[in-house]
């Protein structure tokens, strides 16, 4: 069955640790193909959020659901597929670029990691490499650049062409040009997905159809960027600074 990207949260409390609960009561609502961002000042609860979204801790109370299917009910492989992320430190292997693209779908063909390339903004920096697409990239990526490798993780994550997204934007500072670029990529990879951006800058977060103001564990205000403007509230407070 192929899922359309809408997510669900009920009265979700999650804790690490049973006896400390970190997110309390969430509840969110997301259509196919809306993006969602998140923010809010460290240890907010953004990330945690976005680890219950790929299900990779169980939750103390409530539901999520995938297409009004419970997803707690889903065997995690199956879900894990459903999901692209593109997280701020990609992981890439010892391999050619290729091969770092094919991880995001292993049967993908050589067209369709190029398609997924070229929909990144990747392909232009992939051919200027010594060896192109056959370039081997040591384990740590250390032969790229921060901007080079997280255009790969757009790839990757393009070729997996999954109905939802979670983008972790990265703090690190990448000069104006790349950053740029990769935005461009990431704008081209949510086009059609529901996408969960956790934003640093609170100026790539102005298009959500639903920002998620953040503080403690608890969604304290949403609403559109012009929506929360008006509200005068926290996210007034952090845009104006
Ligand atoms: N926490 C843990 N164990 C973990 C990760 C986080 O106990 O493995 C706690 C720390 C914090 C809360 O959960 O009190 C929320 O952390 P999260 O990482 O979700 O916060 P954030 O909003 O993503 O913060 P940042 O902006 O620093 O990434
Ligand atoms: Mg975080």
């Amino acid at each position: 069955r192929e899922l359309t990207g809408e997510v669900e949260f009920e009265n979700v409390d999650f804790g690490y640790n049973p006896d400390k609960i970190v997110l309390h009561d969430i509840n969110m609502y997301a259509k196919p193909g809306q993006k969602i961002a998140f923010v809010g000042s460290t240890g907010a609860g953004k990330t945690t959020i976005t680890n219950l979204i790929n299900r990779f801790y169980d939750i103390q109370d409530g539901k999520i659901r995938y297409d009004n299917i419970n997803i707690g009910k889903i065997r995690k492989p199956d879900l894990r597929r459903s999901l692209g992320i593109v997280l701020q430190d990609t992981h890439l292997f010892t391999g050619t670029v290729m091969d770092n693209i094919r991880y995001g779908k292993l049967d993908a063909t050589d067209e369709e990691c190029i398609k997924a390339a070229k929909l990144a903004n990747a392909h232009d920096f992939i051919k200027r490499l010594p060896d192109g697409y056959n370039t081997v990239l040591t384990g740590d990526g250390s032969n790229l650049s921060q901007g080079q490798r997280q255009l790969l993780a757009i790839a990757r994550a393009a070729v997996a062409d999954p109905p939802a997204l979670i983008l972790d934007e990265a703090t690190s500072s990448i000069d104006t040009r790349t950053e740029a670029m990769v935005s461009r990529g990431m704008d081209a990879l949510m086009e059609g997905r529901t996408s969960f951006v956790i934003a640093h800058r609170l100026s790539t977060v102005k298009d959500a159809d639903c920002i998620m103001v953040m503080e403690q564990g608890r969604i304290i205000e949403r609403g559109t960027h012009d929506q929360l403007i008006d509200m005068k509230g926290r996210y007034y407070q952090l845009y104006t600074g």
